[in-house]
């Protein structure tokens, strides 16, 4: 069995799984090669040939346990139909809604479209799968309705999401609207993964630690676990990972009631905590992306830290988020080679 499948099972393994988030991109020379070739970004992420092979970069290079496909949380409002762009520079900037937009975007919600609009990262899955070797697992991805939604409402990413959360505050109703389109949308977008191939799921909710208690229970917790329990009404034996990226203390209220497999911890959250709710369920994480920008002795040591914490029950190797572009491949490779020759002590 592959060996992250087994961790998410619940078994513990003498070396971790490694992958990393984002390990599909921006630091790689030869995707920065491919995006010369196709500058446009939502272009290379529906067009299956060149997104099934910037998917492939990272595996051929690195010595990882899974590949995660090479799309975007932002492609499920450009399915439903919202004007979204990706500004060398700038990141994504998308038509904002207002309580009218989501009303009629309601109205006109037409799954099968929407489906067939993302046919192409379906295709890239298969594509993908077919090339992956037998040890390597297919992760597919959405981004959670909360993190997807700010955007939507914002119109670009916030340092503060107030315009969101007020939002929320002001029109609850179209608010509610927008989550149950998000969640029905995600799951849907997610069971086609499964049907290409994905063998694993993440739910990326990379803005939830703006919210308080109260709303992150409503709109972060609530709406994932639907998702989380929509797909495993189908699917009860594919695994599902969490990231409430930041969540602190709430980590512990996020697993009280979305039922993951694993859950992925930002760098934020010390080892005694991180060991706390790893004997509630698997952890993915959690070395600091600027450490490995930065190598060196920092560098393997933490990573050294990172194992000798979590590598004494079910733990998947990751970074607590997304490798930064200018991230040196050589500490890369050195980071996998400490891992990969790490002796466990007990
Ligand atoms: O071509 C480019 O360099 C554009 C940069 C880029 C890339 C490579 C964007 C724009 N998205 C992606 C790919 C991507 N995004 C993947 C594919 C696999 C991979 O890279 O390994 C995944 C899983 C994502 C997920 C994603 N997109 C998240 C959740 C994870 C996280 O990092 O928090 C979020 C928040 C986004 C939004 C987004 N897309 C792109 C940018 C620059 C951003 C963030 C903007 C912001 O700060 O709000």
């Amino acid at each position: 069995m592959k060996k992250i499948l087994k961790v998410l099972e619940n078994q513990k393994t003498k070396i971790p799984p490694i992958w990393m988030m984002r390990q599909a991109g921006r630091y790689l020379p030869e995707y920065l090669k491919l995006k010369d070739k196709v500058p446009n970004f939502l272009d290379r992420c529906y067009n299956p040939e060149i997104a099934a092979e910037i998917t492939l970069q990272p595996i051929k290079r690195f010595e990882l346990d899974a590949a995660i496909f090479f799309s975007d949380i932002l492609v499920i409002p450009d399915a439903l139909g919202i004007k979204v762009e990706f500004i060398p520079n700038t990141g994504p900037v998308l038509s904002p809604l207002n309580a009218e937009k989501i009303k009629s975007l309601k109205t006109n919600l037409n799954i099968k479209e929407v489906l067939d609009k993302l046919y192409p990262c379906f295709k890239t899955l298969e594509l993908v799968k077919k090339e992956l070797n037998p040890n390597t697992a297919l992760i597919g991805f959405c981004g959670a309705p909360w993190t997807v939604a700010t955007y939507m409402i914002e119109g670009r990413a916030s340092k503060t999401y107030e315009k969101t959360k007020l939002f929320f505050l002001k029109h609850p109703k179209e608010a509610q609207i927008l989550i149950d389109i998000l969640v029905e949308v995600s799951t849907q977008y997610l069971l086609k993964q499964i049907e290409f191939g994905a063998e694993i799921l993440q739910i990326f909710d990379s803005w939830c630690s703006c919210l308080d208690p109260e709303m992150f229970y409503n709109f972060c917790i609530l709406p994932t676990k639907k998702i989380v329990e929509n797909i495993k009404q189908l699917y009860p034996n594919i695994p599902i990972i969490g990231f409430p990226r930041k969540a602190g203390f709430l980590y512990f209220d996020y697993l009280k009631h979305v039922k993951v497999n694993a859950v992925s911890l930002d760098y934020t959250i010390p080892y005694e905590i991180g060991q706390n709710i790893q004997k509630i369920t698997p952890i993915q994480g959690s070395l600091d992306p600027v450490k490995l920008v930065f190598g060196g002795e920092i560098l393997e040591n933490e990573v050294k830290s990172i194992l000798k914490n979590y590598n004494k029950a079910p733990f998947i190797f990751n970074l607590g988020h997304g490798i930064l572009p200018n991230t040196p491949l050589e500490h890369v490779y050195n980071m996998i080679d400490i891992i990969k020759n790490y002796k466990i002590e007990n």
